[in-house]
């Protein structure tokens, strides 16, 4: 898969990818990611890329033609599935977005800057915009960066054990359950005995359980999107009846 990613930070963003399961993947060919100066495609003597908003008002607004520039002469290069913009305006990414775009073969990321983008980009340039939440950043490295990451790890691959991958909570649908590593006593605080007993089904069956204890405690929004089997629902139906017995006594 190629990844385009368009900034006015280009070290800060070959720095971020110059580490860990991203930097692997590119290492092993499965990833082509190529970070892109939004400087290089201006053709003034100062390299602008950004000017005063129409209409007034604080703050400066990204300019049209340096990323216009910029697109067209990667997609002269070949053809592009997916022209992104960063922005706060931008559907959510999610981890099902991540699969959608994992499955393409050449994406273009546009990181905005400033108090905005000229709205051009978005309207005629750019096929989606994405949002990674509802926080203020600076710009939209970090997203686009965040949105690397999460396209790259999903290339098959890119991440050691594929099983770690599969069973990724939320490839489920669900929070993870608690790990722990040696030693079985730290300070006082001792590791659940199951996890010690070297009973494969008795082990499997606690981690589900809890990962379904601790998705109904933080996140029950989650539930209903999740992939459960029928163990999984007796699971819940036993803790929830729990908590409404325990409700009943109180
Ligand atoms: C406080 C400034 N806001 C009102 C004038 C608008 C605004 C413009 C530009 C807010 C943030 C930004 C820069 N952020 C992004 O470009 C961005 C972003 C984000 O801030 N949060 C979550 N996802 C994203 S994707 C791109």
């Amino acid at each position: 898969m190629r990844i385009d990613l368009v900034t006015i930070f280009p070290r800060a963003c070959e720095a971020a990818l110059g580490e860990g399961i991203v930097r692997r993947a590119i290492d092993r060919g499965l990833a082509d990611v190529r970070v892109h100066d939004l400087r290089d495609h201006t053709a003034d003597r100062h390299r602008t890329v950004d000017d005063v908003s129409y209409g007034g008002g604080p703050g400066m607004v990204l300019k049209a033609e340096p990323l216009f520039k910029a697109v067209e002469a990667i997609t002269a290069e070949g053809p592009v599935d997916a022209v992104v913009l960063t922005s706060p305006q931008g559907r959510r990414f999610t981890q099902a977005e991540a699969a959608r775009l994992a499955a393409l073969g050449h994406i273009v990321l546009l990181c905005g800057r400033y108090e905005g983008v000229d709205e051009r980009v978005r309207t005629a340039l750019a096929t989606e915009a994405l949002s990674i939440g509802d926080y203020v950043l600076s710009g939209g490295e970090l997203p686009a960066l965040v949105i690397v990451d999460a396209v790259v790890r999903l290339l098959p691959g890119a991440v050691g054990d594929e099983q770690s991958v599969e069973a990724d909570s939320f490839s489920r649908g669900l929070l993870d359950y608690p790990h722990f590593t040696r030693p079985a006593e730290f300070r006082g605080l001792r590791v659940p005995d199951v996890l010690l007993s070297g009973n494969h089904g008795e082990i499997r069956r606690w981690r589900k359980r809890e990962a379904l204890a601790r998705t109904l405690a933080l996140r029950p929004d989650l539930l209903p999107h999740a992939e459960l089997d029928d163990e999984a629902r007796e699971m819940l139906r036993a803790m929830r009846d729990e908590r409404g017995a325990e409700h009943g006594r109180h």
